[in-house]
């Protein structure tokens, strides 16, 4: 198909007002986002959403960068669930160009998937970031000889508070038996193998210490994966309007080296999806009495 034509090199859009990367235009995202990192997540989490009245259809629309975006309803409130892909750039994408879309303060929430620090966490264990995230990054500067660490883990930001309060009572009736669901700090890597303190002989990544490093630094560390921190940092610097909190399901013990059976994982995602859903409905938002995005007319 031909491409489309997009103006203004400070915040590109195409004529109708599509995002540059997202592929979206407003009216086509509401303010409640439940952003997943995986394509087939975000597709299964999408039949969770109420069946569309009378002929219409759920919007879906795949941009060719990789991001799926889908906006219906749950529980009559209208939702969009958005496939980010993975790492800090494409989280970065997500939530500025929906806010450059959507009237009024929004709420985001993640479902992701981790590592899991603490030895007493079993894969499947879903880890609610209540406590913020913070952030490792790999420092290039210390492979140019620079007198720096290889490894530079950030201060923690803080998530919402009501919000992550709504997830850990919903995930919790929601998992019942099927699994755990615990509190904690999480860091996001900018790699999931050396700034997450995986070993390897390919490369020199210096990072035999950092899983000590990590936990010395922060004792309370229950989760590693790749992109909450920069939703909590987007947040923080929005003004108010994002609010933003997140959970992931445990794939890998980073302790025990365990990692979680396939078959486990669609019920895990589905439940846990089912449980964001509707925590993204429970939360308020400041615009929600003037016909904002609980608006069901
Ligand atoms: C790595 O396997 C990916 O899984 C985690 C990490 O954050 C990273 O994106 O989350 P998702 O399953 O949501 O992608
Ligand atoms: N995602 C990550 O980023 N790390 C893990 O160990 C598992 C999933």
């Amino acid at each position: 198909p031909k491409k489309a034509t997009f103006t203004d090199a400070n915040f590109p859009l195409d004529p109708e007002g599509r995002v540059y990367h997202l592929g979206v235009k407003r009216g086509e995202v509401t303010n409640r986002i439940l952003s997943v990192g995986d394509s087939d997540r975000a597709r299964r989490l999408a039949g969770l959403l109420d069946p569309p009245v009378e002929g219409g259809d759920l919007f879906h629309a795949e941009s060719s960068r990789g991001f799926n975006v889908y906006t219906g309803r749950k529980l009559g409130v209208p939702i969009t669930i958005i496939s980010t892909g993975m790492g800090i750039p494409m989280m970065d994408f997500v939530v500025r160009e929906t806010r450059a879309i959507v009237e009024g303060q929004m709420a985001f929430m993640r479902l992701g998937t981790c590592g899991l620090i603490d030895a007493t966490s079993p894969v499947g264990t879903v880890s609610v970031a209540a406590k913020g995230s913070v952030f490792v990054r790999r420092e290039p500067d210390a492979f140019s000889d620079a007198d720096v660490e290889p490894y530079r883990i950030s201060l923690p930001i803080p998530c919402d508070e009501t919000l992550s309060a709504i997830a850990v009572a919903e995930l919790k009736e929601q998992m019942g038996d099927l699994s755990n669901v615990i509190t904690g700090l999480n860091a996001s890597a900018d790699s999931f193998y050396s700034s997450q303190a995986r070993q390897g002989a390919a490369f020199d990544d210096r990072n035999g210490g950092l899983m000590d490093e990590l936990l010395g630094r922060y004792p309370g560390l229950t989760t590693l994966e790749m992109e909450t921190f920069h939703l909590y940092d987007l947040a923080r610097v929005s003004h108010g309007s994002v609010i933003a909190s997140a959970a992931a399901i445990g794939l890998a013990q980073r302790k025990s080296n365990d990692f979680i059976d396939a078959s486990r994982i669609a019920e895990l995602e589905e439940r846990a999806g089912e449980a964001l859903l509707r925590t993204l409905v429970k939360c308020e938002l400041e615009n929600d009495d003037d016909g904002g995005c609980t608006d069901s007319s």
